[in-house]
């Protein structure tokens, strides 16, 4: 078999390449080790930046998302005795939209299927061959047989644990990790969410967020130890907990309710330089992990997929290369920003087990600042939009 592009990896963005290539007129196959019910069983990220609300709406799946997301122009922060706004759209000019990585998923793979588009399923024993050379391939099993299709370029789209980054060899490639001594347990509810927009509590006793998918179901999450697991967490626990961390008057409000799904993330920073080899391109968290504080996870892949789409795009149509030659250079330059961005979120609000009394002060003077100064709030509200790709 051959195509133009293999797409290593059925989430949102392997999705996204594929579709946005489609609409290029430039074939691709996807390779997903899961089912496709298995990957929508997910549950993730919630909030799209501007950045990836215009990719979604450039490769023509964004109707559901314009009528049932919800634009957010702003967000809420609370410490222990103040609550204080950033106002997206003062400070920028644009807003972000609540929509369930789930859903932008779901929609991706129906566009996907409804355009013929090849995406083979349960797929095994993925292997890149000859990525620095002109003629690469991939090969795979399924259903017990091994299958090989030739190609021009490949792109890496399969998670932190996928196979792509493994085949930059070790002697080139450059990590760079921080993993943080907490997770996010987090539960999906039937419930109504708690506000209008999103609130972000740093309390003594740790960090929580409230957000939400629909005005039916709501995501919340409370920093836990490492050592924790969803089972030693019950529901009433999780909301006894949630209500002690957030401002009084919203935990007086708060409804509660059984959980529908409740899961523990841990926290890492992660990125990999180079993200690309030969004809091979790592997009999203196959190159890069951000603790989910700042919502950066899905929406620095989203910008990979923008700078390796116009890559390929500009060679197919245009002849040009220097997208392709450039790549890792341009999505890193955004990738490590976003990176920066999750970091200090994830610092300004969560409690560390090692803070000295200075840390704790240190903390809340950059909470009092960010509450107090324009300039702060501009630039928090900047990169939460999300920067230009
Ligand atoms: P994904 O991991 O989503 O997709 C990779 C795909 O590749 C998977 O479907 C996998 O099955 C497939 N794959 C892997 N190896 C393969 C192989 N060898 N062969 C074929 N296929 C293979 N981000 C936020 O912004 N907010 C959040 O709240 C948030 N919460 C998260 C919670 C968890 C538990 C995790 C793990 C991540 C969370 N993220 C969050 C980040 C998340 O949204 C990612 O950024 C997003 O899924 C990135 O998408 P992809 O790069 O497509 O990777
Ligand atoms: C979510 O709704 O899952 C969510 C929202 C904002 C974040 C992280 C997760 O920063």
């Amino acid at each position: 078999m051959r195509t133009q592009v293999v797409i290593i990896g059925g989430g949102p963005s392997g999705l996204l390449l594929s579709q946005l290539l489609l609409k290029a007129g430039i074939e691709s196959v996807v390779l997903e080790r899961k089912t496709r019910a298995y990957v929508l069983s997910r549950i993730r990220a919630g909030i799209l930046e501007q950045g990836m609300v215009g990719l979604m709406r450039e490769a023509g799946v964004s109707a559901r998302m314009d009528a049932e997301g919800f634009v957010h122009d702003g967000t809420l922060l609370a410490t222990e005795n103040t609550t204080f706004r950033i106002d997206f759209a003062r400070h920028t000019g644009t807003s972000v939209m609540v929509y369930g990585q789930t859903e932008v998923t779901r929609d991706l793979y129906d566009a996907r299927e409804a355009a013929g588009g090849a995406i083979v399923y349960e797929t095994e024993g993925v292997t890149i061959h000859d990525p620095k050379t002109d003629a690469p391939y991939v090969t795979y099993v399924t259903g017990g047989t091994e299958h090989r299709i030739d190609c021009d370029y490949i792109a890496g789209c399969d998670g932190f644990h996928g196979v792509s980054r493994g085949t930059i060899p070790a002697s080139v490639r450059r990590e760079y990790e921080k993993v943080y001594p907490f997770g996010w347990l987090g539960i999906l509810s039937e419930t109504p969410p708690v506000d209008d927009e999103l609130i972000y509590a740093s309390s003594e006793r740790g960090f929580a967020l409230c957000s939400m998918r629909n005005a039916h179901l709501s995501r919340y999450y409370v920093q836990c130890p490492l050592t924790d697991t969803p089972e030693d967490w019950s529901d009433d626990a999780f909301w006894d907990e949630l209500k002690r961390r957030i401002p009084e008057e919203a935990a007086e409000r708060l409804v509660t309710g059984p959980s529908i799904e409740r899961s523990i993330a841990p926290l890492r920073s992660f990125v990999t330089e180079p993200m690309q080899w030969g004809r091979l391109f790592l997009c999203g968290d196959a190159a890069h992990i951000v603790p989910p504080t700042g919502a950066k996870g899905l929406n620095t892949a989203a910008s990979d997929i923008h700078y390796l789409y116009h890559a390929l795009r500009d060679h197919y149509l245009d002849g040009s290369e220097e997208g392709i030659a450039r790549y890792s250079e341009r999505a890193l330059a955004r990738v490590w920003k976003a990176e920066r961005f999750s970091w200090w979120m994830t610092t300004l609000l969560h409690h560390f087990p090692d803070q000295t009394p200075f840390d704790l002060k240190m903390q809340q003077a950059e909470l009092a600042f960010l509450r107090d100064n324009e300039a702060a709030q501009k630039a928090m509200a900047e990169n939460y939009v999300g920067l230009p790709y």
